[in-house]
């Protein structure tokens, strides 16, 4: 198993569930104007993704993203900020493995929210599994240029083993994904396919997402 037996008794209790349905198409966004335009074509997963802003402009982004997810009762996962995802009520917050040791775990699982945790080998995998999260994410599956990472992608093989060794979790796969790609990734059986350019560098981002969350329905095993 990936917890030693001793690990077992001193894990952290689980975090909620994500909720009926799959996570499907996961977009990662960098601003609430893209929850305004993605939650109207009826994406029900997104995740709000800010670096390197002031605190202010976080502050107010997050805020916006939070009523907008709210109004169309979708699911918004508020990366890194947790303090922020807390105060404005989002449903979850995501965080990599730099965040852990420095995040207040036990404040956002008591706060109700869900926790997503990024994860791009076994000893992450190891360490995401002690947290008992709502779901993992597991990448890069392919080459990205949407962030510098020492990892060599999965590949759908890699994908497909972390799908077998992580079943009691909800897996989101991340990391290259494309129109082209998404139907292998989908027959992997992950619960959610995340993207960053596929959508937010699309010609036609609404068109794109549309087709995309499409392509999650239809692929899925
Ligand atoms: N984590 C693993 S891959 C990745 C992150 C944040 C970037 C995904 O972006 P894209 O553009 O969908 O490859
Ligand atoms: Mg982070």
């Amino acid at each position: 198993t990936l917890l030693p037996e001793h690990a077992a008794e001193v894990a952290s209790p689980p975090f909620p569930p994500c909720g009926p349905g799959p996570l499907g198409l996961y977009p990662v966004v960098d601003s609430s104007a893209w929850l305004a335009t993605l939650l109207p074509l009826g994406i029900n997963t997104i995740q709000l993704r800010l670096k390197d802003k002031p605190a202010a402009v976080l502050d107010e982004e997050i805020q916006r993203a939070v009523a907008l997810a709210r109004r169309w009762g979708a699911r918004l996962f508020i990366n890194d900020h947790w303090p922020l995802a807390l105060q404005h009520g989002a449903y979850g917050v995501h965080l990599g493995q730099q965040d852990l040791g420095s995040a207040d775990l036990d404040a956002i699982r008591r706060g109700g929210l869900r926790l997503g945790i990024s994860t791009h080998c076994h000893y992450e995998v190891a360490r995401a599994h002690y947290y008992r999260p709502s779901y993992m994410a597991c990448g890069p599956v392919y080459p990205t240029d949407s962030k510098s990472m020492p990892w060599q992608p999965h590949g759908l093989a890699g994908l497909a083993y972390w799908r077998r060794t992580l079943a009691a979790y909800p897996l989101v796969a991340i990391g290259g994904i494309d129109r082209d790609r998404l139907p292998g990734v989908a027959a992997t059986g992950v619960d959610g396919i995340a993207m960053i350019s596929a959508i937010t560098k699309a010609d036609r981002p609404t068109a794109a997402a549309t087709a995309l969350a499409e392509l999650c329905e239809v692929h899925r095993p």
